[in-house]
């Protein structure tokens, strides 16, 4: 699909606003997923300060990285030129849109660390991901979503954010915990009374309407930041990679406990500046008019 918003039609976007996620097929041409993939090798060998290795030693590898277009260039021509923008734009129902982050994530044959459920919450207002595989990625293994979940209307931390530091659920689940901390800050669950536990959803799944889709290379899937989404580590025999952008419209505005990821930013160099509760503005987040 070239930058043609008409490929997504109505129903579609129907069905991301009621579901919260949909699967749209072969969004992405093969030089797309090729470009991505030559990305992610390369930003492998060329790791950033914001690089994450979330899984155990020896166990098979869980990589990710986060805005590291600025040194590798496949991912600027990938955020700023692929079809991302404009999917992103016509999911928004908007003409342009603003690049909040690039990232990707790699799981290598073995790893059992979950991506664990979660929604994406740093940033509060009209907020999509665009999340393309790179590989063929059966449901098993991709990303799985709670149908509907974006319309709860809950802010949700997983549940070792609420236990007190004796009971150390982390312990358990030290990749849980460095997956929220990196991507959502710390929190300080006694100053806010606005967050719920994410419900145990892998232990009682057929309690949940779970969305899954099986993926081509080219495939991508698009979600609401606010939709619950997780994904089991990778069983198969080959790498599952996906790059997935995020995209935000110029209402959307910095939450609360995003601070601690701006200060991160800010400590390793990025220009950024960006204050809780205001619209998020500045070079790192370019906008991006795909239709013009
Ligand atoms: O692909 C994954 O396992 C993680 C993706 C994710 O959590 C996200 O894009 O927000």
């Amino acid at each position: 699909m070239p930058n043609d918003s008409a490929a997504i039609d109505e129903d579609a976007i129907e069905a991301l606003d009621r579901d919260g996620a949909i699967c749209l097929r072969g969004a992405f041409a093969t030089n797309w997923v090729d470009l991505a993939a030559e990305g992610i090798r390369r930003n492998l060998e060329h790791p950033s300060a914001m690089f994450q290795s979330f899984s155990p030693e020896g166990k098979g590898g869980f990589y990710s990285d986060i805005w590291s277009r600025q040194q590798i260039p496949q991912f600027e021509t990938f955020a700023r030129e692929s079809p991302a923008a404009a999917i992103a734009a016509r999911c928004l129902r908007i003409d342009t849109v603003r690049l909040l982050q690039d990232t990707w994530f790699a799981k290598t044959p073995g790893t059992q660390t979950r991506t664990p459920w979660h929604h994406d919450n740093v940033v509060l207002g009209p907020f999509c991901s665009v999340w393309l595989s790179l590989d063929q990625i059966p449901r098993e293994a991709a990303l799985e979503f709670v149908r509907g979940s974006h319309r709860w209307t809950q802010l949700f931390m997983p549940a070792n954010f609420f236990e007190s530091e004796q009971d150390l659920p982390a312990k358990n689940l030290p990749a849980v915990e460095e997956f929220y901390a990196r991507y959502h800050g710390q929190f300080d669950i006694v100053a806010s009374n606005t967050f719920s536990r994410v419900p145990n959803i892998e232990a009682r799944r057929e309690d949940y309407d779970i969305l899954s889709w099986d993926l081509e290379p080219g495939d991508c899937l698009v979600f609401h930041a606010r939709t619950l989404h997780g994904s089991a580590g990778n069983t198969l025999t080959h790498d599952t990679r996906r790059m997935v952008t995020r995209w935000v419209d110029e209402t959307a505005v910095l939450a609360p406990h995003g601070r601690t990821v701006v200060d991160r930013l800010v400590a390793e160099g990025f220009d950024v500046d960006l204050a809780v509760g205001a619209p998020i503005r500045g070079n790192l987040f370019p906008v991006i008019s795909p239709f013009t």
